[in-house]
């Protein structure tokens, strides 16, 4: 039997509104741009994919228009040719021709595995291994940048059964300022609710070590990248003395880099993601690590749409366990869709289809509409 190869990569960016402004340290949002990866094989099966950052380069290395660019020129072409259904072998000569590029990677090992799935009838959950869940606990963002919608914001996803975990985005203002912020959220919602922020480097160590103290004895359940990924002494300084857990997220761009953190003692918790390991299988490959590191998981997510959520979820079902839940509230930032049947948001949980590939089918009118021109 002849193999089955590679034929045709394409890249498509799509703009979508969101359902608000969401402000994080660095860049406020009022839309998210997607890459959806579409990779056509020599027996007429299509795996999508999905490469998402955010807010241009303002959050990591690769921007919307360079995952295509690098995808079209680079990417691309060293994959055709390549056979579709060993994605093992496909993955390593990319790796060996192109450095870095972690997401536009993870977009097109998401693509692969979709259509290996369609291919078996099995799951990507199945591909990578077999799932231990059905289902992921989600949190959600809290990130208008207004004490009292945030808190109104939490009460209706509370109501609806939605999240009872809350992120909360700090770090663009004044620290004391974020400070009561936070622990205004916190009295509001008590014990019926998880409350956690992310800091995405904003602050130094000087600053960070008084918040952290006051944020974790007002009951903040977890501390996610308080100071710059560089500063790897001050994070094992924070991790030693803050009364909360201190969650990496930027410091982990690759899987070399969860080692040295594990080895260095620098956080207690792994933000795992897709994209800046360079596709679901190789974010195992990160939560591996920090499994033998005594080093908790959670699900972390580059706000992707329902493509690159559902490839971040079926790796993470395949998790024994992940204590701080998953964030893989992506879509429902979202005002539109481009699949024709977006991900099932329920009891505080997403469910992870049972169907063959990632389990979802694009809306090709709507994709069309959405698609930059
Ligand atoms: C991040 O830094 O974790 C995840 C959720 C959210 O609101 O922003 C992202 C990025
Ligand atoms: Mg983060």
């Amino acid at each position: 039997m002849s193999p089955i190869l590679i034929e045709r990569i394409q890249t498509i960016v799509v703009d979508l509104p969101t359902i608000r402004p969401h402000k994080l340290a660095m860049h406020t949002m009022q839309q998210q741009t997607l890459v959806i990866i579409r990779v056509q094989c020599s027996d007429g099966i299509e795996g999508i994919g999905e490469a998402t950052t955010i807010g241009g380069l303002a959050y990591g290395n690769e921007s919307p228009e360079s995952i295509k660019q690098n995808i079209d020129s680079h990417l691309g072409p060293l994959l055709v040719g390549q056979e579709a259904a060993n994605i093992n072998a496909a993955m390593l000569h990319l790796d060996k021709a192109a450095k870095g590029n972690t997401f536009a990677k993870s977009g097109i090992e998401s693509a692969l595995l979709d259509a290996q799935g369609k291919r078996l009838g099995l799951p990507v959950s199945e591909l990578l291994g077999g799932r231990v869940r059905d289902s992921l606990e989600v949190a959600w963002t809290l990130a208008s940048g207004n004490t009292a919608k945030d808190i109104e914001e939490a009460e209706r996803m509370l109501d609806i059964r939605r999240h009872r975990i809350f992120k909360l985005k700090i770090g663009a203002g004044e620290v004391n300022a974020d400070l009561k912020h936070v622990i205004a959220i916190k009295q509001a919602l008590g014990e019926r609710a998880s409350v956690r922020v992310d800091v995405n480097q904003a602050r130094d160590e000087s600053v960070a070590l008084r918040a952290c103290r006051i944020l974790g004895d007002n009951g903040i359940d977890l501390i996610e990248q308080p100071i710059s990924r560089v500063n790897r002494g001050g994070q094992v300084r924070l991790n030693q003395r803050s009364p909360a857990p201190i969650m990496a997220d930027e410091s982990i761009e690759g899987v070399e880099d969860a080692f040295s953190l594990a080895a260095d003692g620098a956080a207690s918790i792994f933000a795992l993601k897709i994209a800046k390991n360079g596709g679901p299988r190789a974010v195992l490959r990160t939560a591996q690590i920090a499994e033998a590191a005594g080093i908790a998981l959670y699900g972390g997510t580059m706000l992707e749409g329902s493509v690159g959520t559902l490839a971040s979820a079926h790796a993470f079902v395949t998790l024994n366990k992940l204590t701080w839940a998953t964030e893989l509230f992506g879509p429902l930032l979202l005002t539109e869709e481009i699949v024709t049947h977006a991900p099932v948001y329920r009891d505080f949980q997403l469910e992870v289809p049972r169907t063959p590939g990632l389990g979802l089918t694009l809306d090709e009118e709507r994709l069309a509409f959405f698609a930059r021109k």
